[in-house]
């Protein structure tokens, strides 16, 4: 499909609500830029105007991801099914919430596997009308098992994914959703899990345990439905009315005091960016997207752009409640009505007054990561938004290089094995976390206002936040032949063009 024809779906779909369209007329939008008068309307306030978002219940104990069971019964094989279909969740009492799930639940089966091994997952789309398709985020898994949306899974269909997990490859990934035009529908509405690939040999002491929370946005009516996509989420990404973790809104987790306990922060949120720091405890980053760093940095605060992941060992060092909070983060937002981001409890932990065990303490070493080193090649990945009335509506286009995703073009064509310096400009009035299928990088620049600025540590990403007016450099080495995509990870923004086709050839 051509940009035209997916930017005029987009639109379809924001002026299908007449509440919608009636806004626009009233406000006269003119100046998209400063868009006066969307005031107390904008944003998630929208969909809610005539019965107000519903309360969630918080404080229960914190449930961990259920974990998609292994059906090999052989070691060195991970085996099982995915399907991706309609389901009901409770969020507020005695309502159910039509959702998407895998395997009935949301977020989806925690999958853990290890180094070296191989995966075998029978895919089956049982989402009526649409396509859908898995896509491993941030794995080294080939081209044509990458779930991308040039290899859709029909309605009704199914479909076998298959891929090799190589040593070295130890991190935390998540999988979701990747087809054309359908991708941020498909999220919001609950699809999305985490994958755990675990090294074999882990320097991190097991006593710390080993949790996934999965960070998700959820938009509810008073009737427990979820609101479809507004113009305002359109162009800055949907945000929600909930921050969830594992489904829950502030749970609680308890632990003893002393005890240290690592924890995989994802953010598996469609736009919302989350600056977090931990009230009452000390935070270690230990590892991001990839796997671990060289060695653990201590941290008071930490920021996870959607689709970022980062691993932590907290410290629960001082009796009572220590909190998880969000703090201001000013993104660019288009329009008024920005959502309220500081301040709120994400995860409660209650620490013991009295003593727990004695934890071993965290190496000072965790794993060598060598640079890329010299590029062979260098690319100017340059974004831009674009906003225009027209007759049928708003045209927002938001581009790479001056051109919306077209599936049928490749944008670059690069070497397999060669390592390319990727410098991405974004040159508009909102961050875009930047994300490339297929490999993982390392950053080695930001700048901003002139002022050039490394990055604290060397670390293995396949999402970087590209802040309005920023310049980020990164080296990027794909090894294994193919298309792969790269796009802004705010999904509404990739599927209104911030999309392009690296080409890696053999
Ligand atoms: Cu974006």
């Amino acid at each position: 499909m051509h940009r035209r024809g997916f930017l005029a779906a987009g639109l379809a779909t924001i002026l299908s609500g007449s509440r919608a369209l009636a806004q626009m007329k009233m406000d006269g939008m003119s100046d998209m830029d400063s868009m006066p008068g969307m005031g107390g309307h904008a944003g998630h306030d929208m969909g809610a105007m005539s019965n107000g978002p519903a309360a969630l219940p918080e404080g229960e104990a914190l449930r961990e991801l259920p974990m998609l069971a292994n059906e090999a019964g052989q070691p060195g094989l991970f085996k099982a099914r995915l399907t991706a279909a309609p389901a009901t969740a409770r969020f507020a009492a005695d309502q159910d919430t039509p959702i998407l799930a895998y395997n009935g639940m949301s977020p989806g089966p925690l999958i853990e596997a290890h180094e070296g091994d191989r995966v075998e997952i029978a895919f089956a789309n049982r989402i009526e009308g649409e396509q859908s398709t898995i896509h491993w985020h941030g794995m080294p898994v080939p081209a044509d098992q990458d779930g991308n949306p040039m290899d859709p899974v029909a309605a009704g269909a199914e479909r076998a994914y298959a891929f090799e997990l190589p040593e070295g490859s130890a991190g935390s990934y998540w999988y979701h959703p990747h087809p054309h035009g359908k991708t941020a529908e498909q999220v919001y509405r609950g699809l999305a899990g985490a994958f755990v690939v675990k090294a074999k040999a882990d320097p991190v002491p097991a006593a710390y345990g080993d949790t996934v929370l999965m960070f998700t946005d959820l938009r509810l009516a008073a009737d427990g439905s979820m609101p479809d996509n507004t113009m305002i989420d359109q162009m800055n990404g949907r945000v929600g009315d909930h921050v969830l973790v594992n489904g829950q809104k502030n749970p609680r987790l308890a632990v003893a005091m002393g005890s240290k306990r690592r924890l995989r922060l994802y953010n598996a949120t469609n736009a919302r960016f989350l600056r977090l720091a931990f009230d009452g405890a000390a935070m270690t980053i230990i590892g991001t997207d990839g796997g671990l760093l060289e060695k653990p940095v201590a941290a008071e605060e930490i920021m996870l752009s959607p689709a970022e992941r980062i691993e932590l060992v907290v410290a629960f060092d001082r009796p009572g409640a220590a909190t998880l909070t969000t703090l201001d983060y000013d993104r660019g937002w288009m329009g008024a009505g920005r959502p309220a981001d500081a301040g709120l409890t994400l995860l409660t932990v209650d620490v013991s007054q009295t003593p727990g065990e004695a934890m071993p303490p965290l190496p000072e070493r965790l794993r060598p990561i060598a640079p890329l080193g010299r590029p062979a090649v260098s690319r100017r990945l340059v974004f831009t938004e674009t906003m225009a009335m027209n007759a049928t509506g708003m045209e927002m286009g938001f581009l790479i290089n001056g051109k919306a995703f077209d599936m049928e073009r490749v944008d670059i064509v690069a070497r397999a094995g060669e390592t390319e310096l990727w410098e991405i400009v974004n040159q508009a009035d909102m961050d875009h976390p930047f994300h490339v299928h297929g490999t993982q990088f390392q950053v080695i620049e930001h700048e901003r206002d002139g002022k050039v600025s490394k990055p604290p540590y060397l670390a293995w990403k396949d999402t970087v936040n590209v802040a309005r007016g920023e310049t980020v450099r990164l080296l990027l080495r794909q090894e294994r032949p193919g298309p792969r995509m790269y796009h802004c990870h705010i999904l509404e923004h990739e599927q209104l063009g911030m999309m392009g086709i690296v080409d890696v050839q053999a």
